[in-house]
């Protein structure tokens, strides 16, 4: 694993996300980005459809980030980067070719190409960066949302589960799927520079998560900590699947056993937009955390056959 001090140089030699850019104050999208970018040395283009991103890379030609960018229409990122891959593949090999979309363009209206894209093994890495909500427009419900959370378009509580695109992506046997949290540097950046380097060639895709304070209605101070306390409580596992096989991240191993995990209320107490909901809507969330270490166990259980 990259240690700290190396992941500092690296980010500071990459220089990929710059200083002073357009991300509110705690963003935790605008961390990923360092991150992950970071690890794939200066040799990427990055397409991203319409969301906060495409806020924070700036305006004209771009501020906020060092990386070629191409914008497109929300539905479309997952077949314009196929395209750009196919391009570069004859071009320039050695480039990686990400796509870096939300939640909601990802589990909702560009899941379509995404869907495609997978299928034919495009070799991109598909980046969704999940803040679970439409948050550039306003903090609207997303698929992504959990159970639970107000958003703008779900004034009581959204009634129903997240929808995993991880999951989804495992169910089409892509090479390489990954979870990941900004809270976790280090294993974000590795996550990145190993589908980069064992995986070129084939479609990956990493679902990371990234507390948001305006859409979370969460003060910017806790952001690292919610990142934390989403993986300490079983929320927010962090996993690879590989070649078939399932593994558990160093960092979630100690959370297989549910009476290590911290509770609930720790972390929805910071937010917001688990205010006033109805106990049963937290209690459907507690079942929502059960139901998907349940699923762990069984695709754990798989691999070792
Ligand atoms: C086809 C289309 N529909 C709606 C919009 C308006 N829009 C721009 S950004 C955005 C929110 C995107 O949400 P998400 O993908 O989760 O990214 P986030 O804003 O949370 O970073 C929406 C709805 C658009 N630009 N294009
Ligand atoms: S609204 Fe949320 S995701 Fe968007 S820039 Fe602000 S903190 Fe980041
Ligand atoms: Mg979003």
């Amino acid at each position: 694993m990259v240690t700290l001090r190396q992941l500092q140089v690296i980010e500071k030699e990459t220089k990929v996300v710059r200083k002073g850019n357009l991300a509110c104050p705690g963003c935790q999208l605008n961390l990923s980005l360092r991150h992950a970018l970071a690890a794939l040395e200066n040799k990427a283009i990055v397409v991203v459809p319409a969301c906060c991103t495409s806020v924070i890379q700036g305006l004209g030609d771009g501020y906020g980030l060092n990386v070629p960018i191409f914008n497109c229409a929300f539905a479309s990122a997952a077949s314009v980067a196929s395209g750009i891959a196919r391009m570069m593949k004859r071009r320039d090999p050695d480039v990686t070719v990400v796509c870096w979309a939300g939640d909601g363009g990802t589990a909702d209206i560009g899941l379509a190409t995404v869907s495609g894209a997978a299928e034919r093994d495009e070799d991109i890495i598909y980046i969704m960066y999940d803040n679970e909500g439409y948050q550039n427009t306003g903090a609207q419900k997303s698929g992504s949302t959990p159970r639970g959370a107000k958003t703008t378009t779900t004034v009581s509580g959204k009634p129903r589960r997240k929808k995993s695109v991880a999951r989804m992506m495992i169910a089409n046997d892509v090479a390489y799927v990954a979870t990941a949290t900004a809270a976790y540097p280090q294993d974000l950046f590795d996550k990145v520079a190993r589908a980069a380097k064992e995986f070129r060639g084939h479609f990956r895709f990493i679902q990371v998560f990234s507390p948001c304070p305006p859409g979370w209605d969460a003060d910017s101070r806790y952001m690292v900590e919610l990142g934390k306390l989403a993986v300490q409580t079983g929320y927010w596992p962090l996993y690879e699947y590989v070649n078939g096989q399932f593994i558990l991240s160093k960092n979630s191993q100690k959370f297989r056993d549910p009476s290590r995990r911290k509770p609930i209320e720790d972390y929805v107490t910071l937010q917001g937009r688990f205010k006033n909901v109805t106990p049963e809507l937290i209690e459907g969330l507690k079942h929502d955390i059960e139901d998907e270490w349940k699923w762990i166990e069984l695709m754990i259980q798989k691999s070792q056959m």
